[in-house]
């Protein structure tokens, strides 16, 4: 079994005009979808971040040729980052355990877990430009317009957990809306809530905002401050346990993490840390640890969302809903074929079938591809200036300001 054809294609998906700490979605988000083939016809799909075209041509002369089991030499083998490597990585595993006809969470040592719990993952936003969006597709932009954002999440795809996107409004917007959020889905009915501002307060701004959301019970308080040694330094003044998709989002943080002990609960993702494998890998350390695991997601199409899928089946350690964006991708925009998978309960089935469980529909595939060529990517600007008159933009948009204004940090 050798991989005898190998590809990467950039594509482009819709995004909704979602608010963060770092300003508004762009209205397409780009991916890059891995397609490998083997001499003996068994294919392989992965997605990752952006455009990784140039990763990939580095590598291709090991790749074409490899024996997609050999993982572990794979691994070794890769010259690049290890969000590149994730989407190589799951095609590979894809076709391997095709081959071996398993799924590929008992390909690589059995499931935990037959169906895997997500998060509803909660934004402010403005209302979407042509309302292409499966869900919430109108205004939410104070507490108020939140809630209502969130029963159309818990109506529609049965979610227990609610993630409070935040650090976009000040810290007293995102306190009242956890309070009206909690009042309208109560702890005793089963519903966790957990907020993100990615890192745009201070420790006293986070400790501020700790004491006064306890009340509510919150699940956890993702990346309220910037470093290991800020969350520690937050620790001490409330029992709230502290997460992290961003001080702690790599192998070589786990030692700072184990000695200042600022982080409880890690947000592990194939995408950042290298891979499925890698993703079970955390777990390990997540159980010597004794840290909590949840699951980290930015904007991705079904071959990403399946990968998660099974990497959360296959990692026992897991031990909160993940979080997705999944629902904030469009009904009509996903790249496999059969449509988009579908939430029940606020849970995902995991597949039977072999491989990833999914496959690319080509035609959708080079639609999108087509988006990525052609597409106008615009930075929402004017949506902005509406709230905000004051926002600067860093300049000329180039590549990597993927968001506008570039609002500094701490803010608060
Ligand atoms: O989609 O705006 C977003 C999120 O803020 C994303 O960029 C983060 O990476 O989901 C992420 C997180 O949990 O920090
Ligand atoms: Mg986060």
């Amino acid at each position: 079994m050798k991989i005898s054809k190998f590809k990467a294609t950039p594509v482009a998906m819709h995004d909704q005009p979602l608010l963060n700490s770092t300003g508004v979605h762009e209205s397409y988000r780009i991916r890059t979808i891995v397609q490998i083939e083997t001499t003996d016809g068994y294919t392989g799909a992965g997605e990752t971040h952006g455009d990784i075209n140039a990763e990939i041509e580095n590598n291709r002369s090991w790749i074409e040729g490899h024996d997609p089991r050999q993982m572990t030499l794979a691994r070794l083998k890769w010259k690049g980052s290890p969000r590149a490597w994730a989407a190589v990585e799951t095609a590979m595993l894809d076709a391997a355990a095709k081959h071996a006809e398993l799924p590929v969470c008992d390909y690589i040592g059995g499931r935990a877990r037959d169906r895997v719990e997500w998060a509803a993952y909660l934004f402010y936003k403005f209302a979407d430009e042509n309302r292409k969006g499966e869900v919430a597709t109108g205004e939410a932009l104070d507490p108020e317009g939140f809630v209502r954002q969130a029963e159309e999440f818990v109506n529609k795809y049965g979610f227990k957990a609610l993630k409070i996107k935040g650090g976009f409004f000040e810290p007293d917007t995102d306190i009242e809306t956890f309070r009206l959020l909690r009042k309208r889905f109560p702890k005793k009915d089963g519903y966790e809530i957990r907020i993100d501002p990615n890192a745009v307060w201070t420790v006293e701004t986070s400790i501020r905002v700790a004491k006064a959301i306890e009340e509510y019970d919150p699940q956890y308080l993702e990346d309220p401050t910037d470093s290991i040694a800020d969350h520690a330094e937050l620790k001490k003044y409330t029992d709230i346990p502290t997460a992290s998709n961003m001080c702690v989002s790599a192998f070589a943080h786990v030692k700072p993490n184990t000695k200042l002990e600022g982080i409880d609960v890690i947000l592990g993702d194939h995408h950042h840390w290298g891979g499925i494998l890698a993703y079970k890998e955390t777990g390990v350390l997540c159980r010597v640890m004794g840290w909590g695991l949840s699951g980290h997601s930015n904007n991705a199409l079904g071959v990403s969302q399946a990968a998660m899928l099974h990497a959360c089946a296959a990692t026992p350690e897991l031990n909160f809903p993940a979080d997705t964006h999944y629902p904030w991708t469009d009904t009509d925009e996903d790249v496999i074929k059969g449509g988009k998978l579908q939430f029940k309960d606020g849970f995902i089935e995991v597949p039977d079938t072999p491989g990833l469980g999914i496959e690319i529909d080509e035609e959708a595939l080079s639609e999108r591809h087509e988006q990525f060529k052609t597409g106008t990517r615009s930075n929402r600007q004017e949506l902005i200036f509406s709230i905000d008159p004051g926002a600067k933009s860093l300049g000329p948009k180039n590549e990597r300001t993927i968001n506008f204004p570039n609002y500094k940090k701490p803010r608060w």
